[in-house]
């Protein structure tokens, strides 16, 4: 069974307390250390053996988001080997990024189409920017869905809110894909939450006034935002997750999931989101 070693980690740091980790299986930004705090989540039960994909941090989910008839939910980006196309580099005293490559010769491509995933991760002492870019290597068309899927820790579930949705619409992955009406600006989670939220533009902001903190989540080509939150019942479902843990994190996940991009021979598709903290 392989392990995670030391060479799997890209670290950006810009000093002791503002640093970000990249684990090169999947591109997953494992942490997000921004004025001595950890923004992201990371399951205590979280697997670093280079085959399952890891459970926080911010995976990506690539060519598919959610099941898929050619490999497992989410597709192959978040459990590829990735290499790095960039190390970490310093463009001023206060920015360092670093960018990771995937392309068809690095993953047991039953997809079948010649790409190249660009993943740039910039840090700033203000800002973290996670920017992906999609090329078509192949001489025909093909089409997928993105998402940035970050797992982001909180104090406790119930006393956060997510704003950025005033009169949208979401569909309820835990009532059978329904459509709802979301009249109210902000999102709040009492009990397990799995919602798709097309064309919203956000910005999105989660508040958590127990940690006096608002993280805001800019959103670049990802139209639609995810909301999720698995509850009692979903944790219990995950080996990688501990039963509890389901109160201290929310996933809000940007990403092109409600249409399919298209991308014809030699076209780009490039999407970002660019996170900052306020303390309150
Ligand atoms: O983004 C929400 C979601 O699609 C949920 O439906 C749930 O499946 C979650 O992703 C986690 O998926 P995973 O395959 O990582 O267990």
């Amino acid at each position: 069974m392989a392990s995670a070693t030391v060479d799997d980690l890209v670290m950006l740091e810009l000093d002791a307390n503002n640093s970000v980790s990249v684990s090169r299986h999947g591109a997953t930004v494992t942490s997000w250390r921004h004025k001595g705090e950890e923004i992201l989540f990371l399951s205590s039960k979280a697997v670093f053996d280079n085959v399952k994909a890891i459970r926080g941090g911010v995976p990506i989910c690539f060519p598919q988001f959610g099941p898929w008839d050619l490999g497992p939910q989410h597709g192959f980006a978040r459990t590829a080997r990735w290499s790095v196309y960039h190390p970490p580099t310093s463009l001023d005293e206060g920015t360092i990024t670093a960018i990771l490559e995937l392309n068809d010769q690095q993953t047991d491509n039953a997809w079948g189409y010649k790409f190249t995933l660009l993943y740039s991760i910039t840090l700033t002492h203000t800002t973290l920017e996670l920017k992906v870019g999609v090329e078509n290597n192949s001489p025909k068309p093909f089409d997928f869905t993105i998402l940035l899927h970050p797992y982001f820790s909180v104090s406790n579930v119930e006393a956060i809110s997510v704003t950025g949705f005033e009169n949208s619409h979401y569909f309820d992955k835990n009532k059978d894909g329904a459509k709802f009406v979301q009249k109210e600006n902000e999102v709040k989670i009492t009990s397990a939450t799995d919602k798709i939220f097309p064309n919203v533009i956000g910005p999105h902001a989660l508040l958590d006034p127990n940690k006096n903190r608002v993280v805001v989540i800019h959103k670049e080509n990802f139209p639609d935002t995810v909301v999720w939150n698995p509850w009692t019942e979903g944790a219990k479902k995950m080996s990688d997750f501990g039963d509890d843990e389901f109160a201290h994190m929310v996933c809000v996940e940007p990403g092109f999931v409600s249409n399919r991009v298209c991308l014809e021979p030699n076209q780009e598709f490039n999407a970002s989101m660019t996170l900052s903290v306020e303390m309150k």
